[in-house]
């Protein structure tokens, strides 16, 4: 069958294997719903759409079970020991299966994973899970405009058509909001960071609010970005400063109309100083004096301000790397209850690879959001192929060593380290309006495995691959294996054809593709190529050490021990913090000019591998999908030559070296 791949994981094709097929259904007979809920209503209408699919059987829905087996029953009970309300627990009951939880969005949740442990072809006499949440907001962040356009979105235009709504619901909405509550996704920020006022306006907000409404069903909470200025350009009131009582009066009417359209309303976004947005420093107040403002304003509702820490200053003498830990640190414990810190990942800006930002760790009296971003902006948009699970798992791991050895940011971030009782992790969005949602068909593991993630980050990057792989596009075993290892192999490959040993932003200008190492002239010298990698006669690499910017101060001295020392730092890392000599030996056995020539050749060369083992899978996956991916392939293939070529030239012109023998013959 064609498969255009609209229905992500959640394609409830007819179970190939007869036997197996034959199983299931004999084992099901009917849902028993439970208390009538929106959101019950939710879990059986998609309980029923698939195992209708799935078994080719229509599974009548009951009040009440008939019989005693073959019963699915969906069951709300406060007393179940679960570690909290969105939590769930699968078992089998006699003959009958059971779908406890706490509450029905638990249900909800627990329903999808019936349904997925049937996707995944796992036997149901060996039902039994149980699983909490260790996030509580697990949140999209979509960055969409007025006008339908994606900021650093790869897959179209935005999935809201403001223009329509919000008469006409796309029932797109729907599907959107079923894909995510099956990954266990409960908010979406709907607009874009930067964010345009006109959000806020009674033009707008109804259109939020009719989103909310087709969501709410799914268990998903919509907040929106703000912009910081709004009193002054819609209040008209000359300016925007927090500590205004008209200010702070503006936003609180502002709060209460948006409450008394959407009540559950999970609150504001907020990017201020960052790039030219306006902020509290415009007034001479910090970030905690703009976050206290909506969080007062908020609170009488429940809703909650999430504060961005994505801000640097144009310093040709400074290191970006430094200023977020610079400027939040210090307001560490003078933020309110309801006010979170949304860091991003590392501490520039979603390179292909980048160590923990250091603000992980550094503020124990606030609760720091994790920022991930599923769209790639800079892993080659959506002509390439990178799994970004081990790039999201590789951060969660790393140990912060703030509490000693085990400080990993996933217990920071899942609030256990240092007691948040908030805790949330986003990811900016990779969907838009292609039919496939994100551009790229393998991209669709990427969505999946953030919202798995953010439910269990202990969950390992493989798992992941294979569950999305056997419900998205074959359980044929051999073709698993292969697509698993692509998968998991992606991501190291793209950052070897890219930025390997740890060298970063010397992508394109603005457009953030492709290679542009040479780029010294920019609006601020931190958005140049140059500022970072500083190839030069004597070696290549940015000092963050003592004798550089000394960055690595910002975290804990086993950590500056483990990256400190150029003889010792991961490889993966060195040029992170070190400035290092052309002909320095590396633990490889080869000089850094050889390796980086080295990972220049074999990470391209790798592309035609993932080439050769995507073609073994055609007998098993749609003939469409096939034809999708293996294009996009050929044409990754050509960007790897591209950015292999135009880097080893350029730093060739100061290594003044030969390519290594290996890699001079023709391609
Ligand atoms: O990565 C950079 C992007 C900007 C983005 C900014 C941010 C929304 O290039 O497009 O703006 O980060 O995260 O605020």
């Amino acid at each position: 069958s064609a498969d255009d791949g609209y229905r992500l994981w959640l394609k409830y094709d007819l179970i190939k294997n007869e036997a197996q097929r034959k199983q299931y259904a004999g084992a099901i007979k009917t849902i028993v719903s439970g208390p009538a809920s929106p959101i019950m209503q939710s879990a059986t209408a998609e309980l029923q759409l698939g195992l209708q699919g799935l078994l080719g059987k229509s599974v009548a829905i009951q009040p009440t079970a008939s019989g005693s087996a073959g019963n699915i029953i969906l069951k709300i009970d406060p007393t179940e020991k679960l570690a909290n309300d969105e939590g769930y627990h699968l078992y089998k009951k006699g003959s009958d299966f059971v779908i406890a939880a706490k509450t029905d969005k638990g249900v909800l949740y627990g329903s999808f994973a019936f349904l997925r442990h049937i996707q995944t072809g796992q036997p149901l006499g060996e039902l039994a899970e149980t699983t909490s949440p260790k996030i509580q907001l697990r949140m999209l962040n979509h960055w969409d405009n007025t006008n339908g356009s994606i900021e650093r979105g790869y897959a179209g235009a935005s999935l809201w058509k403001w223009f329509e709504l919000p008469e006409n619901l796309d029932p797109r909405y729907m599907d959107y909001a079923r894909a995510n509550a099956s990954i266990g996704i409960n908010s979406t920020v709907v607009n874009n960071v930067n964010a345009s006022a006109r959000f806020l306006t009674p033009e707008y907000l109804p259109k939020v609010q009719a989103l909310a409404n087709v969501f709410r069903p799914y268990g998903i909470k919509v907040f929106m970005s703000i912009n910081f200025a709004a009193p002054r350009i819609l209040g008209g009131l000359g300016t925007s400063d927090p500590l205004d009582p008209k200010v702070r009066q503006w936003w609180a009417d502002k709060t209460k109309e948006i409450y008394a359209a959407i009540p559950d309303f999970g609150g504001f976004l907020v990017k201020a100083n960052s790039e030219g947005q306006p902020g509290p420093q415009d007034y001479g107040r910090n970030h905690a004096d703009g976050a206290n403002m909506l969080a007062e304003a908020l609170a009488p509702f429940g809703g909650v301000v999430i504060w961005r820490a994505f801000v640097y200053k144009a310093d040709p003498n400074g290191d970006r790397f430094k200023t977020a830990y610079e400027e939040f640190k210090p307001l560490d414990g003078t933020f309110k209850p309801n006010a979170m810190v949304q860091v991003k990942n590392g501490p520039i800006d979603f390179q292909p690879r980048e160590p923990f930002s250091p603000l992980f760790g550094a503020m124990p009296k606030t609760p720091l959001a994790m920022e991930f971003q599923i769209t790639q902006e800079y892993l080659g948009f959506s002509t390439n192929f990178v799994y970004l699970a081990p790039l999201f798992k590789e951060c969660l791991d790393s140990d912060t060593y703030i509490k000693g050895k085990g400080s990993t940011v996933a217990k920071v971030v899942d609030g256990t380290l240092h007691r948040y009782d908030k805790t949330a992790m986003a990811g900016v969005a990779n969907t838009g309006s292609d039919r496939n949602w994100t551009g790229h068909t393998m991209s669709q593991a990427n969505w999946y495995a953030f919202g798995r993630l953010a439910w269990d980050h202990t969950l390992s990057s493989e798992a992941i691959a294979q569950e999305w792989t056997k419900m998205t596009l074959t359980q044929e075993p051999k073709a698993l294996a292969t697509i698993t290892d692509l998968l998991l192999n992606s991501r190291e490959n793209y950052v070897n054809f890219t930025t390997p040993l740890g060298l970063h932003h010397i992508m394109g200008e603005s457009l953030h593709f492709g290679p542009q190492p040479w780029l010294a002239k920019s609006a601020r010298p931190d958005w140049t190529a140059v500022y970072y990698h500083r190839a030069a006669a004597d070696g290549i690499g940015f000092d963050r050490t003592k004798t550089g910017s000394n960055a690595l101060a910002q975290y804990a001295p086993e950590v500056q021990a483990q990256w400190g020392d150029p003889d010792t730092c991961p490889l993966p890392y060195l040029l992170w913090f070190h400035h290092v000599a052309w002909d320095k030996k590396l633990s490889t056995g080869r000089t850094l000019w050889d390796e980086l020539c080295h990972r220049y050749y074999e990470g391209t060369q790798s592309v035609a591998q993932m080439q050769k083992d995507w073609a073994t899978v055609k007998p098993e996956v749609d003939p469409e999908l096939f034809a999708d991916v293996a294009g996009r392939l050929a044409a990754q293939r050509r960007e790897a030559l591209w950015w292999r070529d135009a880097c080893v030239l350029y730093f060739q012109e100061f290594s003044k070296m030969p390519i290594p023998a290996p890699y001079q013959k023709p391609e």
